[in-house]
C-alpha cells in the first residue's frame, strides 16, 4: 500500500507517439485524492525561490508541463529530498505537513492539482513553527 505521508513521483499515462504528439491524463484511478482546485505558475525568474511553506491539510501534485522545476521537500521528521521535474507526464505528490522550496527555469510552466480550495489559514510559513510539529 502506498505511503501518503511522503512525497513521491507519479508517472501519468503518455498516450500517442512522436509522429502525432502525446496526451497525458490525470483522473481518479491515478490520483491519490479528488482534486478541488487547479492552478498554474509561469515566468518565474530563475533567481526566485518559491514555496518556503508547508500546509496543514493540503495535498497536491506538481507537474512541469514545460521547462524544469527543482523541488526540495522536508517532512517534520527531518527527511529531506530533492526532485527534478522535467517530464510533462510525471508529477510530484506532496503530502500534508511537508515543507517545500521550488526553483524554476524561466520557461517552466507548473501545474498544481490540489486537494482543497485556497485557504491562507492552511499555510505554515514560519519554518520554526513547522519544526514544532515534529516534536
Ligand atoms: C505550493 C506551490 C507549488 C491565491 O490567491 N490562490 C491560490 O490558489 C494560490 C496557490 C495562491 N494565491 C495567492 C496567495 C499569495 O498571495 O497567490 C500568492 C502566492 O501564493 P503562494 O505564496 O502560495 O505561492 P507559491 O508559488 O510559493 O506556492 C504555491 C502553493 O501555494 C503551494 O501550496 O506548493 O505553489
Amino acid at each position: 500500500m502506498k505511503d501518503y505521508t511522503k512525497p513521491f513521483l507519479i508517472e501519468f499515462p503518455k498516450i500517442g507517439g512522436s509522429a502525432l504528439g502525446y496526451i497525458s491524463v490525470a483522473e481518479n484511478e491515478n490520483l491519490p485524492f479528488v482534486p478541488k482546485r487547479l492552478y498554474w505558475t509561469y515566468f518565474t525568474p530563475e533567481e526566485v525561490e518559491r514555496g518556503g511553506h508547508s500546509h496543514y491539510d493540503l495535498q497536491q501534485i506538481l507537474i512541469a508541463v514545460a521547462g524544469r522545476i527543482q523541488v526540495t521537500t522536508e517532512l517534520v521528521n527531518g527527511d529531506k529530498e530533492t526532485f527534478l521535474l522535467d517530464k510533462p507526464n510525471v508529477g510530484l505528490y506532496i503530502p500534508k505537513m511537508c515543507w517545500r522550496d521550488m526553483k524554476y527555469t524561466h520557461n517552466a510552466v507548473q501545474i498544481c492539482i490540489a486537494s482543497i480550495e485556497y485557504d491562507e489559514k492552511d499555510y505554515i510559513r514560519d519554518y520554526s513553527e513547522f519544526l514544532k510539529h515534529g516534536r
